[in-house]
């Protein structure tokens, strides 16, 4: 069987914990593959060759989701609903990865030579592997 889904948002329920409290970049990025750790999940998912920006810039990688909060517990919880980030079709999330970063997230808009690469974001903390259901 195959289904087709729609341009409908797809919601994602975050929770991590053991973060240092505040923000951190959370994304999709390009591959499913923790081989290397979370290095080997390559760039933003960036089907459409854009910089990077925040999640409601029409200008942003597919895979830019924005920053998850963690709280003094070092846990942050977000539903994240997105409209670039289909469960099927070309752009499928599913064989990709969602990697949070050790540091904030900067939106594209932090002056940084990073910023419109990556929002100077930081290292690689964790990261999850999507694999079909
Ligand atoms: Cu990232
Ligand atoms: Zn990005």
């Amino acid at each position: 069987m195959c289904s087709l889904r729609s341009t409908g948002p797809t919601t994602v329920n975050v929770r991590v914990t053991g973060l240092t409290p505040g923000p951190h970049g959370f994304h999709l990025h390009e591959y499913g593959d923790t081989t290397n750790g979370c290095i080997s999940t390559g760039a933003h998912f960036n089907p459409t060759n854009m910089t990077h920006g925040a999640p409601e810039d029409e200008v942003r990688h597919a895979g830019d989701l924005g920053n998850i909060v963690a709280n003094a517990d070092g846990v942050a919880e977000a539903t994240i609903a997105d409209k670039q980030i289909p469960l099927d079709g070309p752009n499928t999330v599913i064989g990709r990865a969602f990697v949070v970063h050790e540091l904030e997230d900067d939106l594209g808009k932090g002056g940084h030579e990073l910023s419109l690469t990556t929002g100077n974001a930081g290292g690689r903390l964790a990261c999850g592997m999507l694999k079909s259901r």
